[in-house]
């Protein structure tokens, strides 16, 4: 307001054009502060290892206390308070903290509620704030299995899918159709067999890398790219297989547009010359 009483008043055009700048970058400052995560330089990374969330358990804020990350249950509710687990003992409907007990290393975690037909999801919320449409992304984070149930022999999994929405989407965690699944970046536990217990997810042995590329997206500046995780329900509606304790840890994500169609050309001519180059070499 002090900016747009001053650019009224001043009688030098020169200080008038530095005010105009001023209220230029203090409105980009507002629109910057928007809820997502706002991806806006392609080929950039942007990356999470979860250690900003707390050894003990605290209050959850969707895309506060992780800028961009949301959790869901199917029934529509939100969760508002975060547990630390490190698979001792049951931490459903919450969202997890999970790492080892009183250590500063921290993933993001779930385990279902045993609620018949209730499901847990989790998610991130990307805004292509690129002036570029980007046609793929890949997705590169670490599954690790922080609790086993004994007598089940189906492996839980976070199952991973994506959509794109308008901008503003707000929470679609709870939305049913339009998801694409992706099964090389679906988390199935490592371990499904022996006495019900904690383990170390950081552990080599109860821990999966997982990187895939995701091609063939339409990524408009502006959209959303929601990425979900969905902590199955493997049993029947209310079995102890839905008490496994999954996580997500060191994540990174990078989208990029087409090619150009210069730079298509480009390679182009550059293969065909190579090609002719071999082909006169045999010639020789
Ligand atoms: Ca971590
Ligand atoms: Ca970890």
């Amino acid at each position: 307001m002090g900016y747009v009483i001053a650019l009224a008043c001043h009688p030098s055009p020169l200080m008038n054009l530095r005010i105009l700048i001023c209220c230029v970058a203090l409105v980009e400052s507002c629109l910057n502060a928007r809820a997502s995560v706002l991806y806006g330089i392609p080929g950039n990374s942007y990356s999470q290892d979860f250690d900003s969330l707390g050894s003990s358990g605290s209050t959850w804020t969707n895309d506060s206390t992780l800028q961009g990350w949301y959790y869901a249950l199917s029934t529509g509710a939100a969760p508002t308070s975060y547990n630390a687990a490190n698979g001792s003992s049951p931490a459903q409907d919450l969202a997890l903290s999970v790492g080892s007990s009183g250590s500063g290393e921290r993933g993001l975690g779930s385990q279902n509620p045993g609620t018949a037909n209730t499901k847990l999801r989790f998610g991130l919320q990307l805004n292509n704030d690129s002036a570029d449409t980007l046609s793929q992304f890949t997705l590169s984070y670490t599954g690790e299995e922080w609790r086993v149930i004994a007598n089940e022999a189906t492996q839980d999994k976070l199952v991973f899918e994506y959509q794109i929405f308008a901008s503003g989407s707000g929470n679609q965690l709870t939305t049913t159709t339009g998801w694409t699944s992706v099964s090389a970046l679906t988390f199935t536990a490592p371990i499904a067999a022996g006495a019900s217990a904690a383990l170390d997810g950081n552990a080599s042995a109860n821990r999966i890398q997982l990187s895939s590329p995701v091609t063939g997206i339409t990524w408009a500046p502006g959209q959303e790219l929601w990425l979900r995780w969905t902590d199955s329900t493997v049993g029947a509606s209310g079995t102890t297989a839905q008490l496994y304790m999954m996580g997500v840890d060191d994540l990174s994500f990078v989208a990029t547009p087409e090619p150009s169609t210069a730079g298509i050309f480009l390679a182009g001519s550059l293969l065909l010359g190579a090609f002719r180059s071999r082909q006169r070499g045999f010639q020789v």
